[in-house]
């Protein structure tokens, strides 16, 4: 199995934690995005969606999407489970995943990449070029600060994203944020206590690094 990533992607990120936290040995492949290595044609024979994170399996299978990577290696390595064990568990596990990644982490991205000069005609990953829309910067600020009102309102209820115990739904919110603070200038806000308790948490883990 090769994961095809790059260090600077916080898609990528999403899918190191998860196999730093589960402990498993899967090979790293470097795809270099500053010389747009991504859309080679080497690389596109590899995932045509010309984006990172992908997992080639030993059969040929190619898996792409992060939260779907994330998912098939959960299930493949079932122990240290983080997307839930019961019905409704993973349930509730995949709607707050889902909802980091589409109200936290998308909204993150949107911001960016219509923002930054090294992304123009690269305002949306993948194969096909599409031009910065300036606008919606200020929106996707907006976005990004009902996410963090928003979380703070779930923190509050429970210790981890999901619930009770460490989940795929931290970890996509958690890559959210820092990239938010690096990328975007927008960190936890000041006075968000529960969203603070949490990060500081979830910070200390050594999967952060990975
Ligand atoms: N839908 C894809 C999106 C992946 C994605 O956008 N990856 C970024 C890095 S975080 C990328 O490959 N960017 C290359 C580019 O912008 O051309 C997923 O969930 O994995």
């Amino acid at each position: 199995m090769k994961l095809y990533h790059a260090s600077g992607s916080p898609n990528s990120r999403r899918v190191r934690m998860l196999i730093a936290e589960k402990g498993v040995d899967v090979e790293l492949v470097p795809v270099d995005l500053g010389t747009r290595e991504q859309l080679s044609d080497a690389y596109r024979e590899i995932n045509p969606r010309a984006v990172v994170p992908a997992l080639l399996l030993d059969d040929g299978t190619v898996i792409a999407e992060a939260p779907v990577i994330m998912r098939y290696l959960d299930d493949t390595f079932p122990d240290v489970p983080l997307f839930g064990t019961t019905p409704k568990e993973k349930a509730v596990t995949a709607m707050w995943e889902r909802r980091a990644e589409l109200e936290g982490f998308a909204a993150i991205m949107e911001g960016v990449r219509n923002a930054a000069a090294g992304l123009k005609g690269r305002a949306i990953s993948g194969p096909h070029g599409y031009e910065q829309i300036p606008d919606l910067v200020e929106r996707s600020k907006q976005r990004v600060a009902n996410f963090y009102g928003d979380l703070e309102a779930r923190l509050k209820a429970v210790e981890f994203v999901a619930g009770d115990r460490f989940s795929a739904a931290d970890i996509t919110a958690l890559v959210a944020i820092d990239f938010a603070t690096r990328a975007f200038n927008m960190p936890v806000p000041e006075g968000a206590a529960a969203t603070t308790r949490w990060y500081t948490a979830v910070s200390a883990r050594p999967s952060v690094s990975a």
